[in-house]
């Protein structure tokens, strides 16, 4: 049996003083309860809210979860650049799924399915996007043999891009916009462009989608639909002039500059050895520099002309506008 608690005079005072105060406050309807209407109105409201709460976190988690995957892009493209300027070429896709770049010999081993898996532990990144899902990669052949290198990396750049965007010659990868159709080529002008490099995360579905998810190597512009959550492919492409900007300038960017033949040429003008021409007679030329130039062999007295190489416009190009350039020049070019 419990025994009951004692209690003293004091605390029974106080007690009946404040229930006296709820009497009073009950009275006077400052603290009368809710009407069952009241109730109601209030229970609506809540559960408005709860609804409206519980509808907001699918779409807040997918928003969050697409910034989280564009920033793991952003640094996947980061160190596609610093690859770039480090080792003077891009790295090659992975096809076997173990993060590493694979090679054959010096070029890159073919991808049966592109885009390939990007190789993060080449890199040493993370190489997944929020939904856990692989990011995939396809990089411009021109840039990735080990051939390339620091030494002829910018001449190599320059010539991707002065070969780029024409027709069916088209360097691959491109990405294209909705207009043009999934055919492995700017099949219009404007309608897209080569890049030096392309990653993508599949995004929500974890599946490629549009352009990306067949085995050719056209993929969706950034800015096409394809870069949101509802269609669900994030492209972010490492653009060639954008490499170009970050790496070459006019003292370590060259011209391969080709000699004709029964001609002959000083590279560079005064201090160069000369050359005679012939079919597969060249030097590499650096940016801003002059070639001495002979209508004759041996480099006899004054030359006949000399000409300055100082911008690498499309007119310093051999071949025709429209045509397919080989990004190369002869040393009598007089379209500077
Ligand atoms: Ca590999
Ligand atoms: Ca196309
Ligand atoms: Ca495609
Ligand atoms: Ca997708």
């Amino acid at each position: 049996m419990e025994c009951p608690v004692p209690v003293s005079r004091k605390t029974n005072r106080k007690i009946s003083f404040l229930s006296n105060r709820v009497r009073r406050l009950l009275k006077s309807g400052s603290m009368r309860g809710f009407t069952l209407v009241e109730l109601a109105i209030v229970l609506i409201i809540v559960g408005l809210l709860i609804g409206v709460g519980a509808n907001m976190v699918g779409p807040l988690t997918k928003r969050v979860k697409l910034n989280e995957s564009r920033d793991d892009l952003n640094k996947a493209k980061e160190a596609v650049v610093s690859f770039s300027m480090s080792r003077g070429r891009l790295p090659c896709p992975d096809v076997n799924n173990d993060g590493l770049e694979d090679l054959t010999g010096a070029v890159c081993t073919a991808c049966p399915n592109p885009p390939c898996r990007f190789p993060n532990v080449t890199l040493n990144i993370k190489g997944t996007d929020a939904w856990q899902s692989f990011l995939r990669y396809d990089a411009v052949d021109t840039l990735t043999p080990t051939t390339i290198n620091s030494q002829n990396y910018c001449v190599a750049l320059y010539e991707t891009i002065n070969n780029a965007g024409i027709g069916a010659n088209t360097i691959l990868p491109i990405v294209t916009n909705t207009a043009d159709p999934d055919d492995n080529q700017i099949t219009t002008a404007g309608n897209g462009y080569t890049v030096a490099a392309v990653i993508i995360s599949t995004g929500e579905d974890v599946t490629l989608t549009g352009k990306n998810s067949n085995n050719n190597r056209e993929y969706e512009m950034a800015s096409n639909p394809f870069d949101d959550v509802v269609r669900n492919d994030l492209v972010m492409d490492i653009p060639l002039g954008e490499l170009m900007g970050k790496g070459c300038n006019s003292s370590n960017t060259v011209l391969k500059v080709y000699i004709p033949a029964a001609r002959s040429a000083k590279i560079p003008s005064g201090s160069g050895t000369c050359l005679d021409g012939g079919a597969a007679v060249f030097a590499y030329l650096p940016l801003n520099s002059n070639v001495d130039y002979w209508n004759a062999i041996g480099c006899p007295a004054a030359p006949t002309a000399t000409y300055t190489f100082q911008t690498l416009a499309t007119t310093d190009w051999n071949g025709p506008a429209g045509t397919r350039r080989n990004g190369e020049v002869n040393a009598n070019n007089t379209d500077h």
